[in-house]
């Protein structure tokens, strides 16, 4: 059985992907839902069917764990079922951004905990409504020693969703390429209040994206990470901005809905690594203040 935990638009693709028998969702600490999780999927080739799926019994152990969670609210969802979980389970983190992944595997060093990085498209445009928005990859790897013995036999149970999956060595280098793109991105798209394309001609973004960059180029360096130039981060800021130029970014939509936004995780992340590293980020911690100050008003 494949447990997900975290009934947002990422969990409910992947619940609606998975074998329907082999599949079911955790309810929160505390809840026990009397009726199955139920949805409309809209798939990629335009079909629309329901999915409803059980809830994991208190009696159930989980083969697999899948967490799509909130980043900020990742360590205290899992905190809250690790007694119940056998130290063997697989656990995969979907989180955006860096930094809870470390968390969660820094609290659990002995179990096998992997990180995902996803390029698959899902948004939930009404409480009851999942769309699979853009088809992508997911590339999974381990974050603890126990985790490389089991990567292979999560990407096959992943990969029984039909969705693409690859293992990946170096997946905190995959998590950072990702990084750099939404941090790019999604704060001056929250800040502005417009679809990802239109950052591109705003004075914020045009006024800033350098001096960001050459944070993010400086800190990937003291993160060890491979070197890159301040203008090549730029550059695939830019593509991906334009690749994406219709899409409400996630960290928009957080914002527009009334949702926490990851931004802790994404130039708040960033600005700590400064503060740990001795290096200075005014850019992020500009972008990060802004945002954080958008969730208040
Ligand atoms: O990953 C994204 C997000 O919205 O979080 C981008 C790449 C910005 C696409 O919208």
């Amino acid at each position: 059985m494949i447990a997900i935990l975290g009934a947002g638009a990422m969990g409910r693709l992947w619940a609606a992907s998975l074998p329907a028998d082999e599949t079911a969702f955790i309810a929160r600490p505390g809840h026990s839902p009397s009726t199955p999780l139920s949805y409309n999927f809209l798939a990629l080739d335009g079909t629309e069917r329901s999915v409803t799926l059980p809830w994991l019994a208190p009696s159930q152990s989980p083969d697999l764990l899948l967490v799509t969670t909130k980043a900020g609210d990742t360590l205290t969802a899992l905190e809250a079922i690790a007694d119940s979980l056998q130290p063997t389970v697989p656990i995969v983190l979907f989180q955006n951004g860096l930094g809870s992944q470390q968390q969660v595997a820094e609290r659990w060093p002995e179990r096998p905990i992997l990180a995902a990085s996803t390029t698959e498209g899902a948004n939930r445009p009404s409480p009851d409504r999942v769309v699979h928005a853009g088809a992508g990859a997911t590339w999974l790897g381990p974050m603890t020693a126990p985790a490389i013995a089991v990567l292979a036999e999560c990407v096959k149970a992943l990969a029984s969703s039909g969705l693409t999956v690859h293992p990946e060595s170096d997946i905190l280098g995959r998590l950072w390429q990702k990084l750099v793109v939404n941090a790019g991105i999604n704060p001056f798209t929250a800040l502005l209040d417009c679809p990802n394309g239109d950052i591109l001609h705003a004075d914020l973004f045009l006024n800033h994206i350098d001096g960001l960059c050459e944070e993010i180029a400086r800190l990937m360096v003291a993160a060890c990470q491979p070197e890159q130039a301040p203008s090549a981060l730029r550059e695939r800021i830019e593509i991906i901005a334009r690749n994406t130029a219709r899409n409400t970014s996630s960290m928009r939509s957080d914002v527009q809905n009334g949702r926490t936004t990851e931004i802790d995780y994404i130039n708040g992340f960033l600005v700590r690594l400064g503060r740990s590293k001795g290096i200075a980020t005014p850019v992020n911690q500009m972008l990060a203040e802004r945002v954080q100050q958008l969730s208040l008003n």
